[in-house]
């Protein structure tokens, strides 16, 4: 290859110094552009299923209900997310580390499959013929075609995660790095291993699956949800470890965030590949199949080991971050670092929110349902959708939003559109999320089963009454709910119009400072590592993360042990 013709392949990012490939950087639009249509779908949807479960209000008939739920879960969980995490990986890889793309037209082949298969299944699902739930879990039966868009789906992915194996290779063998890969393609390499483990699953679930809707073999209920959570819990790994690995970025690009310690943070990493099948199993707490002894050992050891993990970031990733702002200069008592942050820049104010919400509420609840008595209390409730709109919405989505709006200047060379919108945005997000999680987990504490199309459950033998604090509580889901739809359209919008109609980020709108460019990418916060004020501040430590830790875990206490009162008073022995 000419030197001309490799020059027309790469750019110098002028801010953060990358080189850039011209395949990954059309990869990275075209995989964030669908996962943003993706939102779309799935906002629309959340917006009728809101308005169903706000029992004053209870818009749609049962079979719509249904068909929003099938819809929401999919595009959601499945599209927006994984499409967007196909963009990160092409990011972590080639991009990070400088190397060209392998393989471009298998990589387009990758995503044309994934982009058909979506299709197949939003035409299955809005035409009625896949009323399943993103679960499918058998007996319940949709179209072939459904199941083989999932398939063809995940061949796509399994194939971008190959890609993506592939660019460490190329990098490593034509040099393009020195030393060991940054920390932001450690984890995303993790992630990429998690991923081929549940795609590993998805396969053993959906072709059999499938098989059976053509009617050639059966389909055990129970090994079905065994192997089904094995592909559904460990998917929900990958959103963590992409979406802390987008921490350790953006803490980096916005306040000039460190890392205090390689190890701890690779090693936390690893943690994640090694646990996680195991944790699928509190996704059968209260399935007749497994015994007592399987479920403990599998959703308290095995467990906790991945969720000791997720508290080491959550930790690292505040204390670098004040680290960060300690070197460049808010040493001030014990929360200058905080106060000072760049609150109106949505990377910055998306990330930390991010952190907080998946931290506090996700891991705090996440750790209380998982225990195998206290789920008794939970299952099926409106209190599980509670938890995980904490962790894949207020946490990873959250995140992946903070995200694009350093993806916009640097890789899409626009300027953010609707910039004074753009810097509410992670607020009324991540503040509509934790009304309206907050709101189901109290409806679900009164009684409120999850998936079901009346709220008051009428007709069945336990109705469920709320006190008049019920109707409160409700009004607070609704409200949080239609508030996040809000955010979800704010972002949508700003995505799409900054894309299609953006001004180009220009050396001339670098220099002056024009709006719709983020504080970090107008002046990439610089790190000093040495001299007498650094010593100062590696010395004096993190005390401002270490009050912060210390109230999560009085949070956490005062939650567990509430759970488990509730419990001793179900039990009368209390
Ligand atoms: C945009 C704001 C959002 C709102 C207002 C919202 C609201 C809701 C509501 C009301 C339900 C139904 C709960 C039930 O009746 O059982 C639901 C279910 C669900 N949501 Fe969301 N959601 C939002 C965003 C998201 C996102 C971004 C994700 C994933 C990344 C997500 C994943 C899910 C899943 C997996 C379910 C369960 C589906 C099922 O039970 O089959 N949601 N959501
Ligand atoms: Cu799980």
């Amino acid at each position: 290859m000419t030197v001309e013709s490799l020059a027309q392949r790469f750019r110098l990012c002028p801010v953060t110094g990358l080189k850039v490939n011209r395949d990954s950087e059309l990869l990275i639009q075209a995989n964030a552009v669908v996962a943003v249509v993706a939102m779309l779908v799935g906002a629309l949807a959340a917006i009728g299923l809101v308005l169903t479960r706000w029992q004053a209000i209870h818009l749609l008939p049962a079979d719509q209900y249904y068909r929003y739920l099938t819809a929401h879960g999919l595009n959601m969980l499945i599209f927006w997310v994984i499409f967007f995490e196909m963009a990160v990986l092409y990011f972590a890889g080639p991009v990070v580390l400088g190397c060209r793309q392998p393989a471009p037209k298998l990589a387009w082949g990758a995503f044309a499959l994934m982009v058909v298969g979506a299709i197949m299944v939003d035409a299955m699902v809005f035409t009625g013929r896949a009323d399943v739930l993103f679960t499918s879990y058998p007996p319940l039966r949709a179209d072939p075609n459904y199941y083989l868009g999932v398939i063809l789906f995940a061949v796509g992915a399994l194939i971008a995660v190959g890609l993506f194996f592939a660019s460490l290779v190329v990098a490593k063998r034509e040099k393009t790095y020195t030393g060991s890969v940054p920390l932001v393609t450690f984890g995303a390499t993790t992630a990429a291993i998690i991923a081929v483990i549940t795609l590993l699953h998805g396969a053993a679930v959906y072709i059999p699956t499938w098989l059976w809707s053509l009617d050639i073999g059966n389909i055990d209920p129970q090994v079905y949800r065994m192997v089904w959570w094995g592909l559904g819990h460990s998917s929900q790994q990958i959103n963590v470890a992409a979406m802390v690995s987008v921490w350790y970025l953006l803490g980096g690009l916005t306040v000039g965030g460190v890392v205090l310690n390689e190890k701890v943070s690779r090693m936390a990493f690893v943690l994640y590949v090694l646990f996680i099948s195991m944790a699928s199993a509190h996704h059968l707490l209260v399935d007749p199949g497994m015994g007592s002894a399987w479920k403990i050992w599998n959703t308290s050891y095995a467990m906790y080991l991945a969720v000791l993990a997720s508290m080491v970031h959550g930790f690292t990733v505040p204390a670098g971050i004040e680290t960060g702002q300690r070197l460049r200069g808010y040493t001030g008592g014990l929360f200058e670092w905080l106060r000072k942050a760049p609150w109106s820049d949505p990377g910055f104010s998306g990330m930390w929110l991010s952190l907080v919400i998946f931290g506090f509420m996700g891991g705090i609840t996440g750790v209380t349902l998982g225990t195998e008595q206290i789920n008794i209390m939970a299952h099926n409730t409106l209190r599980i959708p509670g938890h995980f709109h904490t962790t894949v919405v207020g946490g990873t989505t959250l995140a992946f939003m903070a995200v694009s709006y350093y993806v916009l200047p640097l890789i899409f060379q626009k300027r953010v559109a609707f910039w004074g919108m753009a810097r509410l945005q992670p607020y009324v997000f991540g503040g509509g999320i934790v009304a309206m999680a907050i709101g189901m987990i109290f409806m679900g504490i009164l009684g409120m089963p999850r998936r079901h199309w009346d709220s008051s459950f009428a007709g069945a033998p336990f109705a469920v009454e709320l006190p008049p604090a019920g109707e409160l509580v409700q009004v607070l889901f609704g409200v949080g709910g239609l508030l996040a739809a809000t955010g979800a359209l704010m972002f949508i919008a700003i995505a799409v119009v900054t894309v299609f109609f953006g001004k180009p980020v220009t050396a001339e709108a670098l220099a002056t400072g024009a709006s719709g460019i983020p504080q970090g990418v107008l002046k990439l916060p610089a790190q000093v590592h040495t001299g007498e004020h650094a010593e100062r501040v590696h010395r004096e430590g993190v005390k401002g993360t270490v009050v912060l830790v210390a109230i999560f875990f009085l949070c956490f206490i005062l939650y567990y042990f509430t759970n488990w009162k509730m419990l001793s008073f179900l039990w009368k022995v209390g």
